[in-house]
């Protein structure tokens, strides 16, 4: 994959990460090794094969690191340790020793917005107002004995605690168990700087940044503005000393390595996303946004219905907005969001796997590096929640307590939002076979209830049918790798107001592709734009022989590549 910064024809600079595809695992679900209903680094091991066979290149694992697991290791006690539930330092070295043998990279999540409450530093920080470690974190005494300002966790109620043992609040925009770093600190930076060294010295291949854009805070803390929209994301994002940190955590560490950074910039617009990832400022490689994966989202958990022209605009609107100088990153789900194929697909029996078909073939068509959640190679589905109990996601439990048990929202309307919008649909056990609990562990007892459609829906099933979601994953993947109009090419979309189909080109010189996908279930006689011609089918998800056409004839849910 080396590309020596070579130049494309529309002046995009050449490298791994861009030509790279991405799969993400989420280690509690993946798989478990030693039958404590736990997934584990060795379990992931055992299965490195069924990845490498997708034709993926880099793997993103998420926290793997020593936690209380309030948040499921998005709360870390200590940054150097792996989660006793994963294994071992020596799982975790074994483990990376097999990525680097099929070929393949590995990046670690980063997350150093926040840490635990039970990291060393945080347990020392609250002790007293001189305790060396007490400016790691942000401290501020009450206002008229209330919160220093008016700003929410996103896990509901107050982003301040009081503490007793000095009386004043700490910030934590994540749970109280979540305090955040005060990155104003220098010391702080450089701890962070020296773990990241840690793990790239071993030889991780770079990050995924968790919440990075929080990392700067105004000192001043002003409660919200007057045009606050209840989308406390965006000011949490708009910190005034964002870019310095990030140009001097490239100086310190990631110029030294050949790294893939990739930043979760919830709470960061269009327009400020050349100043994170525009290669000339030495920042980030590319950045998450939210705009797609939240499209149908309302207020906080709640859903809201979307149109296929609301998706396509998103798609427009980021490829006008960023030049050649600025990579794109592209993804239909993670572990903090609802399953693909249930959030933008139709997964009904009889249309779930041509969606997820159709929905692979725009994640590795659209511009961008493309992340695929783990379990999205088989179509699984969101999980038929139907009582509080269920669930484990911090959260949905905060919410719950915050506004059902004070009777605010009904149960019945809580639980129908959550199946729509809840982030434990993503993280459900990885369903490997028929056997009980789909044979993602031995125990009784996963961690998490296994979709009862397991049966159905498994890897067994998918390596054995030729026809199956997981190969046409492969397939397309195969195409991309012998395109590079598929990776670097103009993106034009075809048809941006039509209701029902999304068809795009992706051009580099000579080399001309045309997308095809119909959104919905209905046959749909498709008439090109005028002097657009389908050419040579390269791949589909449903038997088709209409070549050299301008008349597509596409059945529901249908998608198409052609050589234009
Ligand atoms: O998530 C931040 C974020 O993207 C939000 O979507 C968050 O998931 C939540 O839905 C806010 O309403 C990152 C991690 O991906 C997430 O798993 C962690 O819970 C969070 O940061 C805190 O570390
Ligand atoms: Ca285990």
């Amino acid at each position: 994959m080396n590309t020596r910064n070579e130049t494309t024809a529309n002046g995009y600079t050449r490298k791994w990460w861009k030509e790279a595809i991405v799969y993400q695992i989420y280690p509690r679900s993946f798989k478990d090794s030693n039958g404590d209903g736990i997934g584990d680094l060795k379990g992931i091991t055992s299965e490195l094969d069924y990845i490498k066979g997708l034709g993926v290149d880099v793997i993103w694992l998420s926290p793997h690191f020593d936690s209380p697991n309030a948040d499921n290791g998005y709360d870390i006690r200590d940054y150097r340790k792996v989660m006793t539930e994963f294994g071992t330092m020596a799982d975790f070295d074994e483990l990376l020793k097999g990525v680097k043998q099929r070929g393949m990279k590995m990046i670690l999540d980063l997350v150093v917005n926040h840490t635990s409450d039970e990291h060393v530093w945080f347990v020392e920080s609250r002790k007293s107002k001189d305790n060396p470690y007490r400016d790691y974190y942000i401290w501020r005494p009450g206002k008229d004995n209330k919160e220093p300002n008016d700003w929410i966790s996103f896990f509901s109620g107050s982003a301040w605690k009081r503490d007793d043992a000095t009386g004043e609040y700490y910030l934590h925009l994540f749970s109280e168990k979540q305090p955040d770093l005060n990155w104003e600190n220098p010391g702080v930076r450089s701890e962070v700087y020296d773990l990241m060294k840690f793990w790239l010295d071993k030889g991780a291949d770079g990050f995924r940044m968790d919440v990075i854009p929080f990392i700067s805070k105004h000192q001043g803390f002003p409660n919200y503005p007057d045009d606050y929209d209840g989308r406390p994301e965006f000011i949490y994002a708009a910190g005034p000393k964002l870019h310095d940190y990030l140009q001097e955590m490239n100086r310190e560490v990631l110029s030294k390595y050949d790294v893939m950074t990739v930043g979760e910039a919830f709470g960061v617009t269009l327009e400020q996303t050349p100043l994170l990832v525009d290669e000339r400022r030495h920042e980030l490689n590319m950045i998450f946004h939210f705009d797609v994966v939240r499209l149908d989202r309302g207020e906080a958990w709640r859903w809201k219905p979307w149109t296929l022209p609301d998706l396509k605009a998103i798609y427009s609107r980021f490829d006008k907005g960023l030049d050649a100088h600025s990579w794109h990153t592209v993804f239909l789900s993670n572990h903090d969001n609802p399953r693909a194929v249930s959030h933008f697909g139709d997964d009904s029996p009889g249309y779930r796997v041509q969606s997820a078909k159709l929905l692979a073939t725009m994640l590795l068509t659209l511009k961008g590096t493309p992340f695929i959640y783990q379990g999205d190679e088989l179509g699984m589905t969101n999980f038929p929640f139907s009582r509080i109990e269920e669930f484990d996601d911090i959260e949905v439990k905060n919410a719950w307590k915050a506004e059902v048990l004070t009777n605010q929202v009904s149960p019945d309307e809580f639980i129908a939002h959550m199946l729509k919008t809840s982030r434990d649909h993503s993280r459900t056990p990885m369903q490997w076979n028929d056997s009980p609990n789909a044979g993602f562990t031995s125990s009784s007892k996963p961690w998490l209830a296994v979709n009862p459609n397991y049966k159905e829906i498994n890897a067994k099933q998918a390596l054995a049918d030729p026809d199956s979601i997981y190969n046409h994953f492969k397939k397309v993947i195969a195409l991309r790798k012998d395109a590079p109009a598929l990776v670097y090419g103009d993106y034009k979309d075809l048809d941006p107001a039509n209701p029902l189909v999304f068809s795009y080109t992706r051009t580099l010189g000579t080399d001309k592709h045309l997308i095809v996908l119909n959104f919905s279930k209905d046959e749909v006689t498709y008439p090109l734009p005028r002097g657009v011609k389908a050419g040579q089918l390269m791949v589909s998800n449903i038997e088709c022989n209409e070549e050299d056409v301008s008349l597509l004839n596409l059945k529901g849910w249908e998608a198409r590549v052609y050589k234009a």
